[in-house]
């Protein structure tokens, strides 16, 4: 019985996922609200963020940097709590944060990054 509802569990986060990676996917169109909290998919390279501009919703916000890229790079939200360094070539940070609604910039703060492109904005609305 104890297994059953493991078992039950395991699909249940596997099928969540599955949704989650499916929505993420879809380039142009209007990824359906997620049940908790937005999640932000960046990827990096020399020296840009895409997207440039970031949007999320107020509250719980979960940033996954992808660096495509062939050198370190890090992923600093200004004025939050969200500072990842020391993303290597192909791989992929995660960051969470609680947002408030406002403007924030975000940038890479590796020496030369920002100056030559490695900033962008993120939006966060109510
Ligand atoms: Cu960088």
């Amino acid at each position: 019985m104890a297994q059953g509802a493991r078992l039950s569990a395991l699909l249940l986060v596997t099928m969540m996922l599955v949704a989650a990676c499916g929505g993420g996917g879809q380039q142009g169109g209007t990824p359906p609200p997620p049940a908790q909290g937005t999640t932000v998919s960046v990827t990096e390279t020399e020296f840009k963020f895409d997207p440039k501009g970031m949007t999320a919703k107020a509250g719980a916000v979960t940033f996954e940097i992808k660096n495509a890229g062939s050198v370190e790079h890090n992923f600093i939200v200004e004025g939050t709590d969200v500072k990842v360094e020391g993303i290597q070539p192909g791989e992929t940070k995660t960051a969470s944060a609680d947002l408030k609604a406002g403007t924030y910039k975000v940038l890479c703060t590796i020496p030369g990054h920002q100056e030559a492109g490695m900033t962008g904005t993120l939006t966060v609305s109510q």
